[in-house]
């Protein structure tokens, strides 16, 4: 077998020591960033920033690609110097250079909401990345509802996957699923599960999970940061704090992209016959309306123009 040859090896050690980590999470003023040492093992170093560093304007975020300086190893701190380029980006929670967005929604406790649900599909898939939704408390619903559900989400254009961590239903599936991406976002309202799944998938963390309100039959927000956790040496997910109500697009005219629905029905080059068509009640608009989430996408259209 051929030899590696020496420029290889300073190759190798001009990589490693160009001093690119990942910003893993934020405390108050300090970033945890992952760089790999001399080693090539992950070091998590505290780090300070240099004063006014952003990124067209918005600060610094989990999963961004930072440069350091002033490393020291021993004491596992650091300064971060730059932000480099993100690749894709989502506001809300706000996550840099993500390839995959999981909405994660409970069957019940609290009870799906397809409006909300909606929102944050609409909101991942206007990241432009893959968009995959989870539905978790399966053991909470009997299996004939849960083949209902698997129905009307496939006429959503989504190939939902289920889970319980009562009887670690769906959670080596979604694992299998996770360790294929690079970096994925965890994202739904609070108290569907997202922190306990991945105390499931990841038994060696242990997020700490919060209780429903009974009155409210809502989550109770208990996480507060956004954090990503090694689902694999390379594959990464955020832990995201829930919400209720992620906001909406501004552009109509992108809006109507954001739909599977719709996309599967422009394929097969059939179009509507006015380019900036919105699908609404246009002449020779080619849309079928007669389909579940129609009634939201006429609604969020409309709240959409009257703004
Ligand atoms: N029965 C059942 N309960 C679950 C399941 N997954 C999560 N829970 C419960 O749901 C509650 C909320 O779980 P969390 O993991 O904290 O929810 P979260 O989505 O991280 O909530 P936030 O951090 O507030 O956004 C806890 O009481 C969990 O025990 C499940 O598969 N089945
Ligand atoms: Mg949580
Ligand atoms: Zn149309």
């Amino acid at each position: 077998m051929k030899s590696i040859g020496s420029g290889f090896w300073l190759f190798v050690v001009l990589i490693n020591n160009n001093n690119k980590g990942i910003v893993i999470a934020l405390k108050a003023n300090y970033f945890f960033v992952d760089i790999k040492d001399k080693s090539f093992q992950n070091s998590r170093l505290l780090c300070t920033c240099r004063a006014r560093l952003k990124y067209f304007g918005s600060s610094i975020c989990v999963g961004d690609s930072v440069d350091l300086e002033q490393i020291d190893f021993k004491n596992h701190t650091a300064v971060i110097s730059a932000i480099h380029p993100r690749k894709s980006f989502i506001s809300r929670p706000s996550v840099a250079n993500l390839s995959d967005v999981f909405v994660i929604a409970s069957f019940v406790e609290p009870n799906f909401d397809p409006d909300q649900i909606t929102r944050f599909l609409i909101a991942a898939e206007n990241t432009g990345q893959k968009v995959n939704l989870v539905l978790t408390k399966h053991d909470l619903i009997s299996h004939q509802r849960s083949q209902e559900y698997l129905l009307r989400l496939k006429e959503w254009g989504y190939s939902p996957i289920f889970t319980s961590i009562k009887y670690e239903n769906g959670i080596s599936l979604l694992l299998e699923q996770i360790k294929k991406i690079k970096l994925g976002v965890f994202c739904g309202p609070s108290g569907v599960g997202k922190s306990s799944i991945i105390n499931a998938l990841l038994p060696h963390e242990c997020i700490p999970i919060g209780d429903l309100s009974k009155k409210l039959n809502r989550g109770k927000h208990k996480t507060r940061h956004v954090e990503l956790f090694y689902c694999s040496e390379n594959a990464l997910i955020a832990d995201t704090p829930g919400f209720n109500k992620p906001d909406l697009p501004s552009d109509p005219k992108q809006f109507t992209f954001l739909f599977p629905e719709i996309r599967a029905q422009l394929v097969d080059q059939k179009q509507c016959k006015f380019r900036n068509c919105l699908h609404l009640n246009e002449p020779g608009c080619v849309i079928s309306k007669n389909w579940e989430r129609y009634s939201f996408y006429q609604k969020f259209i409309l709240e959409m123009i009257n703004l």
